[in-house]
C-alpha cells in the first residue's frame, strides 16, 4: 500500500535531491504540473470543444499544428514566464530559443527544453499524448545565457520528466536520484504518488518501431527486428510488436512492462526523426535512472553535444538487455560492411 503523498509533499521531503537552492525545483515542478493539469482538462474534452483538429498552421518542423499543440505551448510558456526561475525556453513549437528578459526572469538560473504535446496526431483518435520536459542549470552567472549554455549535453540535466495524458494523467520525473510517478486525482486536482522508485525491467518482450520504414532501415536494425521475430522459447521470442505513434506511450509502457522503442534513420528522416534536446535527452535521463539504456544504436544519448536546438537523432531506448542486443547486431552488421 503506497502512503498518500502529493507531488508537493514528495518534493518537499526530497529537497536534498536538488541541492541547487531550496524551493527552486518545487516551484518549477509546480508550474509544470499546473500546466499539465490544464492541458489534461483540455485533452480529456478535446472531442467536445472547438479546440479539436488542425490549427491550419505549421511548426518549425513543417508539421501541421493541432490546436492543442499551440494551446499546450502557450500554457507552458505563460506558467514558466510567471515562475521567475527560468531564463530560456526551448520548445518544439518555437523556431528559436525564447529568452525571458522580464524583471522576474533576469537572474533566473534554469533552462527548459520541452515538447509541449508529443504524439499530437493521436489527439483526434483519442490515443495517449504527452508533454516532455528537460531542465538544465545555467553554467555561467554573467549576462544573458549563451547558445552554448543551451546546447548542453544531456548528462548535465538537473531534472527531466514527462506527463502522459492517457486513461489517467501521470507525471513521471527524476532529479538524478531515481524515478517517481504521480497520478492526477481529478477529484482533488493533485498529482499523488502512485509509482515510487520506478525501475524498467532489464528484459522485455515488446518491440516498438514503425515497420512501415523497414526497407529503409540500416542492416543492423533490420537484423534486430528479425531477431525479435524469430521463434525461441528460451528467450520468449517472437516478441510482441506494439506501435502507438506516440513515443510517450511507448516509453511509459516500457517503464512498466519492459520493452524497446526504436526510431532509426529512415528514408524521410536521414538523421532520425526524434529530437535530441526535448525528447531523447529527458527520456534518456529517466530511462537510465530507472536502470534502462538509451543510445543512437552506437553512442550514449546523454553524452551527445547538441548541434542545434531542433537536432534529430536515431534512438533506441528501453530495457537494458534489449538495447544492448540491438547495439550488438548493429555493430556486427557494420563490421561486415
Ligand atoms: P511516425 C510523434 O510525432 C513522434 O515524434 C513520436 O512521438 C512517435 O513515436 C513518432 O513521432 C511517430 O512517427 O513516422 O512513425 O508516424
Amino acid at each position: 500500500m503506497i502512503a498518500f503523498k502529493t507531488l508537493y509533499q514528495f518534493i518537499a521531503e526530497n529537497q536534498a535531491d536538488f541541492p541547487y537552492a531550496k524551493g527552486d525545483l518545487s516551484r518549477l515542478l509546480r508550474d509544470l504540473a499546473l500546466a499539465g493539469k490544464i492541458i489534461s482538462r483540455e485533452v480529456n474534452k478535446a472531442g467536445i470543444t472547438d479546440i479539436l483538429g488542425e490549427a491550419g498552421s505549421e511548426n518549425v518542423q513543417g508539421e501541421s499544428q493541432k490546436k492543442l499543440d499551440i494551446y499546450a505551448n502557450e500554457q507552458f510558456m505563460s506558467t514558466l514566464l510567471g515562475s521567475g526561475d527560468v531564463c530560456v525556453i526551448v520548445s518544439e513549437e518555437n523556431e528559436e530559443p525564447v529568452f525571458l528578459n522580464d524583471e522576474r526572469s533576469r537572474d533566473a538560473k534554469y533552462i527548459i527544453a520541452m515538447d509541449p504535446l508529443d504524439g499530437s496526431s493521436n489527439i483526434d483518435v483519442n490515443s495517449a499524448v504527452g508533454t516532455i520536459f528537460s531542465i538544465f542549470r545555467r553554467q555561467k552567472d554573467d549576462a544573458a545565457p549563451t547558445l552554448d549554455e543551451i546546447l548542453q549535453e544531456g548528462r548535465n540535466q538537473v531534472a527531466a520528466g514527462y506527463i502522459i495524458y492517457g486513461s489517467s494523467t501521470m507525471l513521471v520525473y527524476t532529479t538524478g536520484n531515481g524515478v517517481n510517478g504521480f497520478t492526477l486525482d481529478p477529484t482533488i486536482g493533485e498529482f499523488c504518488l502512485s509509482h515510487p522508485n520506478m525501475k524498467i525491467p532489464e528484459d522485455g518482450t515488446i518491440y516498438s518501431v514503425n515497420e512501415g520504414n523497414y526497407i529503409y532501415f540500416p542492416r543492423g536494425v533490420k537484423d534486430y527486428i528479425k531477431y525479435c521475430q524469430v521463434y525461441d522459447p528460451n528467450t520468449k521470442r517472437p516478441y510482441n510488436s506494439r506501435y502507438a505513434g506516440s513515443m510517450i506511450a511507448e516509453i511509459h509502457r516500457s517503464m512498466l512492462k519492459g520493452g524497446i522503442y526504436m526510431y532509426p534513420a529512415s528514408w524521410d528522416h536521414k538523421e532520425g526523426k526524434i529530437r535530441l534536446m526535448y525528447e531523447c535527452n529527458p527520456l534518456a535521463f529517466i530511462i537510465e535512472q530507472a536502470n534502462g539504456k538509451a543510445s543512437t544504436g552506437k553512442e550514449r544519448i546523454l553524452d551527445m553535444k547538441p548541434t542545434g536546438i531542433h537536432q534529430r537523432i536515431p534512438v533506441m531506448i528501453g530495457s537494458k538487455n534489449m538495447v544492448e542486443k540491438a547495439e550488438e547486431l548493429i555493430r556486427l552488421a557494420e563490421e561486415k560492411e
